[in-house]
């Protein structure tokens, strides 16, 4: 079993596509272990995308994810992370497969729906930065 970050990203929130989202990942056979909403913050989106501190699109990236509230859940199962990122689809969705979250959604890569883990490690930092142990459940 393996654990893995998903959020749901504002422009997703906001159109209402909460519940397909989780749907999709429920229908699969994940298991969730904690689900909140909340606002990100400035200090915590910088944290959450540190690796694309430098990259030009960052002030972008941060803009869009603290625009309005996000829904943040932890979802096991077996390979949670790949098999995630899979039904996610492609970073840019306008080479998302049809039938992706992305690729059945979206058009633009800063509001691309969802954000998933892509490791272990980053699994482990993601879940550490949005949930306090007692929150998984
Ligand atoms: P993913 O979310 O598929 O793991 P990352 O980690 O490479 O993709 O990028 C994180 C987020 O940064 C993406 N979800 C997307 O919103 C945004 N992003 C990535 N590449 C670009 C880009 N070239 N231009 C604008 N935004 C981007």
């Amino acid at each position: 079993m393996e654990r893995t970050f998903v959020l749901v990203k504002p422009g997703a929130v906001s159109r209402g596509l909460v519940g397909e989202v989780v749907a999709r990942f429920e229908r699969r056979g994940f298991c969730m272990r904690a689900m909140k909403m909340l606002l990100v913050d400035t200090e915590l989106a910088a944290e959450h995308y540190a690796e694309h501190r430098e990259k030009d699109f960052f002030g972008e990236l941060v803009g869009s994810i603290t625009s309005g509230p996000v829904v943040a859940m932890v979802l096991e199962g077996p390979e949670a992370i790949s098999v995630v990122r899979k039904m996610m689809g492609a970073t840019n969705p306008l080479a998302a497969e049809p039938g992706t979250i992305r690729g059945d959604f979206a058009t633009e890569i800063v509001n691309n729906i969802v954000h998933g883990s892509d490791g272990p490690e980053s699994a482990a930092r993601e879940i550490a930065l949005y949930f306090n142990e007692e929150e998984i459940v």
